[in-house]
């Protein structure tokens, strides 16, 4: 498997409770390298565009409150696999349903309150870098 990157975003509960030392500490640990990394708020516009496939779905209007609700650090993670090992790293959606030692059964509030997005493809992985960071804020 050829080096890959992903997209992560540290979210509201997280910087939030002074989490995000403390979830770098993980990803650096799964051996992804932070190569882009930015705190931000959200306008509501920001949220909408970046959640827009969950436009339809009954968790969206909460969804974008959440996003909106604090600072976020936006990240971009490289390594190899990064894709699926962040994936791993994070946990399940549900912080209930997580594996032990992964990012959300050991952070997460809830399953909307969830500590942590990584990308779900290659594809997603490609568009979200690039709706988020520009090419001269990624050093890898
Ligand atoms: P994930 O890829 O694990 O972040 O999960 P999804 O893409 O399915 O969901 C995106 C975000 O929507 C989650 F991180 C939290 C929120 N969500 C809810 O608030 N309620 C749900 O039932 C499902 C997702």
């Amino acid at each position: 498997m050829a080096t890959q990157r992903t997209f992560s975003i540290l979210k509201p509960d997280a910087t939030r409770r002074n989490l995000t030392g403390a979830i770098n500490a993980k990803i650096e640990g799964a051996g992804l390298r932070i190569i882009a990394q930015k705190r931000v708020k959200w306008s509501k516009a920001n949220a909408e565009a970046f959640y827009a496939v969950h436009k339809e779905r009954p968790f969206f209007n909460d969804l974008v409150a959440f996003m909106t609700s604090g600072p976020i650090v936006m990240q971009v993670l490289e390594g190899e696999n990064a894709i699926a090992k962040y994936r791993e790293v994070m946990g399940a959606t549900n912080p209930a349903n997580a594996d032990a030692g992964t990012i959300r059964k050991e952070f997460a509030e809830s399953i909307e309150a969830n500590s942590v997005h990584g990308s779900d493809s290659a594809e997603n992985a490609a568009a979200e870098i690039a709706l988020c960071f520009k090419a001269e804020e990624i050093v890898g």
